[in-house]
């Protein structure tokens, strides 16, 4: 059984949104449309309390600035993704009708959670992976936002797992902190033997095999 899984595609990882991944919209489209292509399509959801411990503000610092939050290192970003707010819905371009789960992560306020599977501690589930197994899932295919963060640490966290692994790196878009973390991030998950693949391949073998494409 194969599932899409669709990583935080959310206002505020949006161009103009709070934590604005560059040109993070453009993926939508793809996205929408290799929807189709899967009987399972699981999405992510970036969910924290306002006062997150992961918010520069809550701080006195500035975002991008590193500090240790109980033993982990924590990157520090401007606050994004509050629960119940605009900036945590996912972008009204994104066809919300063919999810059949979302998983909301980073609602404890003491830790982060990039990846959809477990908490920054890398201990703490999340129980996307018992939701997943339940199904049968076998392969993950996954797409959003953003590469450099909660794509890469998902990806490594199902490869981890034993779930055949695929980022479709066209699908994805990166904060790119720094130039070049998006680079590193892909040539990370390769050198972990997670398969990255281009949207094209993947929609023309399913159109070949005559699966019906929006
Ligand atoms: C993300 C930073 C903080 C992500 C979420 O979705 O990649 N990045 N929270
Ligand atoms: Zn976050």
């Amino acid at each position: 059984m194969e599932a899409l899984l669709v990583v935080d595609i959310q206002n505020d990882f949006a161009p103009s949104g709070a934590l604005a991944v560059p040109d993070g919209d453009t993926i939508v489209p793809v996205v929408n449309q290799f929807q189709t292509l899967f009987d399972l399509v699981v999405a992510t959801q970036d969910w924290h309390p306002e006062d997150h411990e992961s918010f520069a503000v809550h701080h006195n610092k500035s975002p991008g600035e590193v500090i240790q939050l109980r033993g982990i290192e924590q990157i520090l970003w401007p606050v994004h993704c509050v629960q119940h707010t605009p900036g945590a819905d996912f972008i009204p371009s994104l066809d919300t009708a063919r999810i059949n789960h979302v998983l909301q992560k980073g609602i404890n306020k003491r830790i982060d959670s990039y990846s959809g599977f477990f908490e920054n501690d890398r201990q703490t589930a999340t129980g996307l992976e018992s939701y997943l197994r339940d199904l049968k899932v076998t392969d993950i295919y996954i797409v959003g936002l953003a590469t450099d963060y909660c794509v890469k640490y998902t990806a490594l966290d199902a490869q981890m797992l034993g779930f055949k692994t695929y980022v479709v790196e066209d699908a994805t878009r990166g904060v790119n902190l720094n130039p070049g973390d998006v680079e590193k991030a892909i040539q990370e998950m390769k050198s972990k033997k997670i398969q990255i693949v281009q949207s094209v391949n993947l929609l023309q073998a399913a159109g070949d095999t005559g699966v019906t494409q929006a």
